[in-house]
């Protein structure tokens, strides 16, 4: 018997393409060298378009499939991605709050990358009261930024986060213009790292739910915030320049982008 991966929790939405959402976080952790658990929220339909609609998983349903599995195996890090309804962000912050020694990557959903809304007004109140409090990790995308934490300025809004209660915010730039994406860490001293990346001309469907899953995987597998953050924006990089076309719309990001890699010269 050998032993046992480092383990990720992630609390998420089905997403049938297996491009985003339950899918991607789990073939991201398992592409990071971790076992991933599942606790599933909602049910989506969509391609690889965009979303046409989101069914949430009833709270009773949510808390049940979350309380057995802790009950039984210890957990690393947990992931929240899409969480379908406020009763279920509610039920998900009581049980993060039965488990204060595992770290927390909250991506705070609000849309998909079409834009179409995959969480309400009242959720996204919630998510700043009862999630990011809980967070070890915040990784808005810039619109999520300036949503969540209600300042256009994206230094302002990622402040106003670590105030509500987050340990670190990491803003994602791939909304943004300009030939490169630029990804910033924030704590409660300002800026910790920022990485530039060179802006890849696909329109990708995953891409945050890889990056946000990647940062839990590599704190499962004992690295720092920082450490964590660089080590997913690598992953999530060459996932994405690796990305295919699965079907008529977004590319999807290629987890096991190095285990597919052929050795020059052969
Ligand atoms: O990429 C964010 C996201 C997360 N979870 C689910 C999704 C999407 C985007 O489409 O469908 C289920």
């Amino acid at each position: 018997m050998s032993s046992a991966p480092p383990i990720v929790l992630t609390f998420a939405g089905s997403d049938p393409t297996g491009g985003a959402g339950l899918q991607a976080d789990l073939l991201t952790a398992a592409g990071m060298g971790c076992h991933p658990l599942s606790v599933v929220t909602a049910l989506t339909v969509q391609d690889t378009h965009g979303v046409e609609s989101v069914h949430a998983v009833d709270a009773a349903r949510v808390r049940m499939q979350a309380e057995r599995v802790l009950a039984d195996v210890r957990v690393g890090a947990f992931k929240l991605g899409v969480l379908g309804s406020l009763a279920n962000v509610e039920a998900i912050a009581a049980i993060l709050a039965d488990h204060p020694e595992v770290p927390v990557v909250l991506d705070p959903v609000i849309a998909s990358g079409r834009g179409d809304e995959l969480a309400s007004e009242e959720m996204i109140q919630a998510l700043r009261e009862l999630l990011v409090p809980q967070a070890t990790v915040v990784t808005p995308n810039s619109l999520e930024a300036r949503r969540l934490g209600r300042d256009s300025s994206l230094s302002a809004a990622a402040r106003r986060l670590v105030e509500c209660g987050a340990e670190y915010v990491l803003v994602t730039g791939t909304h943004e213009t300009g030939p490169e994406v630029v990804n910033t860490l924030y704590d409660s001293g300002g800026v910790v790292r920022e990485d530039r990346w060179p802006r890849l001309a696909g329109a990708y469907h995953g891409s945050g739910c890889t990056l946000a899953s990647a940062i839990a995987a590599a704190l499962a597998n004992g690295l720092g915030v920082p450490e964590a953050v660089r080590d997913a924006q690598e992953f999530t990089w060459q996932a994405l320049a690796s990305g295919f076309r699965a079907g008529t719309g977004q590319l999807i990001p290629d987890r096991f982008f190095w285990s597919r890699e052929t050795q020059a010269g052969t």
